[in-house]
C-alpha cells in the first residue's frame, strides 16, 4: 500500500516542532519531508546479495538531493501539492544549499553515475568524504571573485545516517583518527533499487581532554580533536605549502583505507578468511588519481591481515581496481614527494616500493630498454608517480570520450598503451535526464510526454522518435514556447540573486563551467568585446543582428591567479557593454555569481548556444554540453571531447562548429606557433588582445591583466605565448558566432535544429555509460 507522504510530514513536524505544514519554516519542513521520504525509502534500502561496485571518488557534487528524489520515489507531484494545499510556495526548498563536494564535471559525473546505477539495478555504491565545508562559495566584489565557506550543512542533512557500528580507524604516522560513515540513500528512478553514498568523516578517539583543559592549557585539550577533524574539513585545501599537500594526501588516505576496510570487513563476514576471491564480491572504479593510494592499502590489509603472499595480493588488486582518466592536464596527474609520502603513511610506503620494485621487474622480463624505465617508474625523481601505480596496478584504464581516449593511448599515455594495449577502453561520458531533463526542464518533458511518451526517463534512446517532430510547425511552436518560458524563469531567479534584469527575449548564449585558460572562457570575452566594436561601428549590422544575452558562470580556484584575472575582466567587459546605451537593446553580459549545481538546473533549459570553445585536445570530455543538447540547445564548440560525438549524433549541420582540430594543435605545438603574427595581420585581434593593457578595462592595479597580456604575447617560463591558442581561432569562433546570430532570426528553422539535438541525446545518457562500465569492466 501506498503510505501517505503528507501524514508522515505531518507526523514528523508534530515531534519535531509542535507545527503544521503551514507553520513550518522551510528549513522544518525541509527536514521534515526528507524525514518522511527517507522513511518511505527504508524498506527498499537493502543491499542485494552478489558482487558490488565500490565508485571510490573525492568528489560528490550532488546537489539539492530533495527534488530529485522526490521525483525518483514518484512523490514530488504529491508533495507539491501538499505545500500548494497549506499555502507554503512549491519552490520553498530552493533555500536549502546545494550539497557542493565536488569542483566541476568530474564531481557531478560521480553523481549522475549514482542516479545511473540505481536506475538500472547496478548494485554500486560511492565512497567519498563527507567535507564539513564543500567547495567555497563565491561573490564578486567590484568585478573580483571572493571567497567564503560553504557550511552546506547549516539546514542540517536529514538525507544522511550516521552509523556509528560501522566506524574504523585509519592510522597515519603518529595519528589514529576514527572514520565514521554517514549513509545517503542513493533512490534509483521507480524505487526498484537503493544503493549507497558512504562518505566518511573524521573523527578524533578523544573528543577533549580534561586535565589539559584543567591545567588551563585549552588550546592543547582540543589538539587531537582538531587535528583529526581537519581531515574531513573542506574540499581541495590549499596546497601550497608542504602541511597542505600532506592534508591532502590525508584525505586521500583517510576514505580509502576507511572504505576498503569496510569492504574487507564485510568480505570476511559473508566468505571467512580466504580473500582470494575478493575480486568476485568486489569491483572498485578509482574515479581520477585521488583514491589510487587505496592499491598499496589493499595489498597491505591482504597481506598483512589477511595473511596473503604479496604476488597473490597483487593479482587479487589487479582484478579488483580500474582506474578512470579524467583530463591530460598535467597538473592533475598527481604525483607526492616520496618524503612526504613515506612521512604521512609509513605503512603504506613499503607496498609502494615493492610495486615499484615488481614494475621494473616487469619491463626488464618485457624487453623495455634500461633507458625507458624511468618513464615507466612509480618512484622515479624522488616523486610517486600515482597516475602509473594506478595503469600498472589494476585490469583497465579508461578515458572518458572518444577523442580523449585516442589521445591517452596515442600520446599522453602511449608508452603504457604498447605495454598493455588490452587494458585500454573508453567510456564516453553521460549524464542523468532524470535531474537534467525531467526535474529541470519539465515543461519540456511534458511536451515529450505527449510526443514520445515517458519510456526515455529510463530508455533515452527512446527520445529518437522525437526526429520527425522537427519538422513539425506545431511541435516547433510548442517548443519555442517551452524556452521562452524556461528564459523567464531564469530572469527572475538571476534578478533574485544578482540583482541584474535578464533580457528575457534575447538569443541566450552561455558558457558554464570551472574556470581554466584550456577552457577559454578568455576567449569567449574576446569574442564579445569584437561583437560590440563591430556593432558599434557599423562593421556588424545592427537591423540585421539578434539582441544576445552572453552568460558566464564559472568559480576560479582560489590560488589560480590567471583564472581570477579572466573573471574580473569579463566583469569589466559586463561594465563596458551594459553601461553603454547605444547597444542596450542589442547586447547584455552576466556573470552569475556562485555558479552550482542549483544554478545549472535553471541555466540550462533556458540556453540556446551552448559554448564549449576549449582547445581541441584539451577537454577530456565535458558534461555540459550533453545537458543543453538534452534541452535542446544548439553547441558553438571546438572538435574537442565529446563534441565531436555531439556533433557526429545531431548532425553537424546542427551545430557550430570551429577551429582547429587536436592533430592542427599538436603540429603547431612541434613546428611552432607565433600568436604575435596573428595579432600582427589581425587588427580586430589586436585591438581586443591590447584591451587587457591599453586602458579600456582596469584590473584595479593588480597587474592581472597585463600578466595576462603577457601570457598570450610572451609566454612564461613554464609555456610559450598563448598556449591555448586563443589566436588561432579567433577569428573563426567569431564568424562561428554570427553565423549563429544570423541563423537564430529564422525561429522556426533554429528551433528545428534544437530539437533535432534533444532527439539525438539519447546516446549521452549516463544510463548507457554506467551500463557499459558494468558490462566491460565490473562484469556485474
Ligand atoms: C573533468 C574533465 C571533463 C570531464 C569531466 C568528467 C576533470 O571535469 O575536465 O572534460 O567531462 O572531468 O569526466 P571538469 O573539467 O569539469 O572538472
Amino acid at each position: 500500500m501506498k503510505r501517505d507522504i503528507q501524514i508522515l510530514t505531518g507526523q514528523v513536524l508534530a515531534a519535531d516542532c509542535r507545527k503544521t505544514i503551514a507553520q513550518a519554516t522551510p528549513r522544518e519542513l525541509y527536514n521534515a519531508v526528507s524525514k518522511a521520504a527517507l522513511d518511505l525509502a527504508a524498506d527498499a534500502w537493502k543491499r542485494a546479495p552478489g558482487k558490488r561496485v565500490a565508485y571510490l571518488s573525492a568528489e560528490f557534487l550532488v546537489g539539492r538531493l530533495v527534488y530529485a528524489n522526490l521525483l525518483n520515489m514518484g512523490r514530488l507531484g504529491e508533495v507539491q501539492q501538499m505545500l500548494l494545499d497549506a499555502g507554503v510556495d512549491a519552490n520553498v526548498f530552493e533555500e536549502i544549499e546545494d550539497a557542493a563536494l565536488g569542483n566541476g564535471g568530474l564531481g557531478r559525473l560521480a553523481a549522475c553515475f549514482l542516479d545511473s546505477a540505481a536506475t538500472q539495478g547496478v548494485p554500486l555504491d560511492g565512497y567519498g568524504i563527507r567535507y564539513q565545508y564543500g567547495l567555497f562559495r563565491q561573490y564578486f566584489e567590484d568585478g573580483f571573485q571572493k571567497e567564503t565557506a560553504d557550511d552546506w550543512q547549516r539546514f542540517g542533512d536529514p538525507w544522511s545516517v550516521r552509523r556509528e557500528e560501522d566506524a574504523v580507524t585509519v592510522q597515519f604516522g603518529g595519528q589514529a583518527v576514527r572514520a565514521v560513515p554517514y549513509d545517503t540513500p542513493v533512490i534509483g528512478y521507480g524505487m526498484k533499487t537503493v544503493n549507497t553514498l558512504r562518505l566518511w568523516q573524521a573523527e578524533p578517539f578523544q573528543a577533549f581532554d580534561f586535565n589539559l583543559f584543567n591545567a588551563q592549557k585549552y588550546a592543547a585539550a582540543v589538539r587531537e580533536r582538531d587535528a583529526a577533524e581537519d581531515i574531513s574539513r573542506v574540499l581541495y585545501p590549499n596546497d601550497d605549502t608542504d602541511a597542505g599537500k600532506r592534508l591532502r594526501l590525508k584525505q586521500q588516505y583517510f576514505f580509502s583505507s576507511a572504505s576498503l576496510q569496510d569492504m574487507v570487513r564485510a568480505y570476511r563476514a559473508a566468505h571467512g578468511g580466504d580473500f582470494t576471491h575478493f575480486a568476485d564480491a568486489y569491483a572498485v572504479q578509482l574515479n581520477d588519481t585521488h583514491p589510487t593510494v587505496a592499491i598499496p592499502e589493499l595489498l597491505r590489509l591482504l597481506v598483512e591481515e589477511a595473511g596473503m603472499r604479496f604476488a597473490d595480493a597483487v593479482q587479487v588488486a589487479h582484478d579488483t581496481f580500474a582506474y578512470t582518466n579524467h583530463t591530460i592536464m598535467p597538473e592533475a596527474l598527481e604525483k607526492w614527494d616520496q618524503k612526504l609520502f613515506r612521512g604521512v603513511l609509513p605503512r603504506v610506503y613499503p607496498y609502494v616500493k615493492k610495486l615499484d620494485a615488481l614494475l621494473r621487474r616487469t619491463l626488464e622480463q618485457r624487453g623495455v630498454p634500461m633507458g625507458e624505465v624511468s618513464r615507466y617508474a612509480i618512484l622515479e625523481d624522488g616523486m610517486v608517480h600515482m597516475a602509473r601505480m594506478a595503469i600498472f596496478a589494476t585490469h583497465s584504464t579508461n578515458g572518458v570520450a572518444r577523442l580523449h581516449t585516442e589521445i591517452l593511448k596515442d600520446t599522453a599515455l602511449h608508452e603504457w598503451y604498447e605495454l598493455y594495449p588490452e587494458r585500454f577502453n573508453n567510456k564516453t561520458n553521460g549524464v542523468t535526464q532524470r535531474r537534467w531533463l525531467a526535474l529541470a526542464n519539465p515543461e519540456l518533458a511534458a511536451l515529450l510526454h505527449d510526443a514520445v511518451g515517458d519510456g526515455w526517463l529510463t530508455d533515452l534512446s527512446q527520445l529518437k522518435r522525437l526526429e520527425p517532430c522537427a519538422d513539425d510547425p506545431a511541435f516547433l511552436a510548442r517548443f519555442m514556447d517551452v524556452k521562452r518560458e524556461k528564459k523567464r524563469q531564469l530572469a527572475a531567479y538571476v534578478e533574485k540573486h544578482e540583482g541584474v534584469r535578464l533580457h528575457a527575449d534575447f538569443l541566450l548564449d552561455v558558457q558554464v563551467k570551472r574556470l581554466h585558460e584550456y577552457k577559454r572562457q578568455l576567449l569567449n570575452a574576446f569574442s564579445i568585446l569584437d561583437t560590440y566594436y563591430g556593432l558599434k561601428e557599423g562593421r556588424i549590422s545592427r537591423a540585421d543582428f539578434a539582441p544576445t544575452v552572453y552568460l558566464f558562470g564559472a568559480k576560479a580556484a582560489p590560488g589560480y591567479v590567471r583564472a581570477k584575472g579572466i573573471i574580473k575582466y569579463i566583469n569589466e567587459l559586463a561594465e563596458l557593454v551594459n553601461g553603454d546605451a547605444d547597444v542596450n537593446g542589442l547586447m547584455q553580459v552576466v556573470f552569475v555569481q556562485n555558479y552550482n549545481v542549483s544554478y545549472a538546473e535553471k541555466i540550462i533549459p533556458a540556453a540556446d548556444v551552448s559554448e564549449q570553445i576549449s582547445t581541441a585536445g584539451t577537454e577530456a570530455s565535458g558534461t555540459s554540453n550533453m545537458k543543453f543538447m538534452l534541452n535542446g540547445a544548439v553547441t558553438l564548440g571546438t572538435l574537442d571531447g565529446a563534441n565531436i560525438e555531439i556533433a557526429e549524433q545531431a548532425g553537424a549541420e546542427n551545430e557550430y562548429i570551429f577551429g582547429a582540430r587536436a592533430d592542427e594543435i599538436a603540429r603547431l605545438q612541434e613546428d611552432g606557433y607565433d600568436p604575435n603574427a596573428v595579432l600582427a595581420a589581425e587588427p580586430r585581434a589586436k585591438r581586443v588582445v591590447e584591451s587587457l593593457v591599453d586602458g579600456t578595462f582596469s584590473d584595479g592595479g593588480t597587474g592581472m591583466f597585463r600578466e595576462l597580456y603577457a601570457s598570450l604575447t610572451e609566454g612564461a617560463s613554464w609555456h610559450k605565448p598563448d598556449h591555448y591558442f586563443l589566436m588561432r581561432d579567433f577569428i573563426e569562433y567569431c564568424d562561428a558566432r554570427l553565423a549563429v546570430n544570423r541563423d537564430y532570426r529564422d525561429a522556426r528553422a533554429f528551433a528545428a535544429k534544437c530539437v533535432r539535438n534533444v532527439a539525438n541525446a539519447g546516446v549521452f545518457s549516463s544510463d548507457r555509460t554506467i551500463l557499459e562500465y558494468a558490462r566491460d569492466i565490473w562484469h556485474v
